[in-house]
């Protein structure tokens, strides 16, 4: 008899899907009206053994609660803040994510999403298209990266990479986290000292309780008029009401955002900001990394029901 499977959330690429079809009997919530999923989960939660998720829908208590068989939970994805471990760790319920594939793609949509905000770019494509440039209408300049600062809150997997790149920009690059990295960029000892020496703060950290909101009004005041907020992490780590005020009011100069504290919702005045780039969560969706994610996330399901270790286990 083949386990049986919840798939949660969506946006894995099809090939993933064959990949569990061919092993597992597939149950997909977000197939399922919203209307009939308590009736659903009333029918199969019973026999289901392991748990198909992303990184932002995750595994909360209450659906946790209504799968009594339930062994392993495989994220598609490397953040982990959407799992309840309180939920999981007593019921000895394994968590595997899908590190180190992704770390590049996403690193590259860090630099990318910085390099937008000071080069102006959606602003310049709008200016094309809307005839301005034909209408001669006065157009502001971007500005250089080179001998910026760029500070990487963060400075794991994808802080270092993002760190690699902008290295090739000629920036200077310096990090806050609460344990010193070997690397030879300096540490700052806060957040608000790192944001007060960045000209670009690009927020790489873990989403989760630890950093929820760390990117604060003071924060932002630190990093100031002429600087630059680039998000690609969780909008967890980001007090939006307060980035919002502070765009609005000057005291911040740009930001460049792929995620949000409530997604897909993204506050209207983020959308109609002129300061903004915004990209819908994106970091690792290109063709190879979802595959390669997707392939992970498998092969951790596979290992576990044949017993074999498991390749990426999330270990608190
Ligand atoms: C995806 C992510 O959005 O890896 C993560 O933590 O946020 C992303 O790669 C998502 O998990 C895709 O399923």
């Amino acid at each position: 008899m083949r386990p049986n499977i919840l798939l949660l959330g969506s946006g894995w690429v099809p090939e993933v899907d064959a990949l569990l079809d061919a092993q597992f009997e597939c149950h997909r919530l977000a197939q399922v009206p919203p209307a009939e999923r308590a009736a659903f989960l009333a029918r199969v939660g019973a026999d289901i053994r392991g748990v198909f998720t992303t990184g932002t829908a995750g595994i909360d208590a209450a659906m946790a609660a209504r799968l009594p068989k339930l062994e392993i939970v495989a994220v598609h994805g490397v953040g982990v803040d959407a799992v309840d471990f309180t939920a999981l760790a007593p019921r000895g319920i394994a968590v595997t994510n899908t590190p180190d594939v992704l770390t590049e793609d996403v690193a590259d949509l860090a630099v990318a999403l910085l390099l937008a905000a000071s080069r102006r770019l959606p602003q310049l494509d709008r200016y094309v298209r809307a005839g301005g440039w034909e209408a001669k209408t006065p157009l502001a300049p971007g500005r250089s990266l080179r001998g910026k600062v760029a500070g990487i809150v963060g400075l794991g997997r994808i802080g270092r990479a993002v760190a690699t790149r902008l290295e090739a920009f000629s920036m200077r690059i310096a990090y806050y986290q609460r344990s010193t990295a070997e690397v030879s960029y300096p540490r700052s000892q806060s957040l608000l000292e790192l944001a007060a020496a960045s000209d670009f703060l690009v927020v790489c950290a873990p989403g989760g309780a630890a950093t929820r909101a760390m990117i604060d009004g003071a924060v932002l005041a630190a990093l100031g008029p002429e600087g630059t907020l680039v998000n690609i992490a969780r909008g967890s780590l980001v007090d939006e009401a307060a980035l919002v005020a502070a765009l609005q009011a000057g005291r911040l100069g740009a930001a460049a955002l792929d995620v949000f504290a409530d997604e897909p919702r993204v506050p209207a005045a983020l959308r109609e900001s002129g300061r903004v780039v915004l990209t819908p969560h994106v970091g690792s969706f290109t063709i190879e990394t979802r595959t390669a994610m997707g392939r992970l996330a498998v092969d951790n399901l596979v290992a576990h029901f044949a017993g074999r270790p498991l390749p990426t286990p999330v270990v608190l």
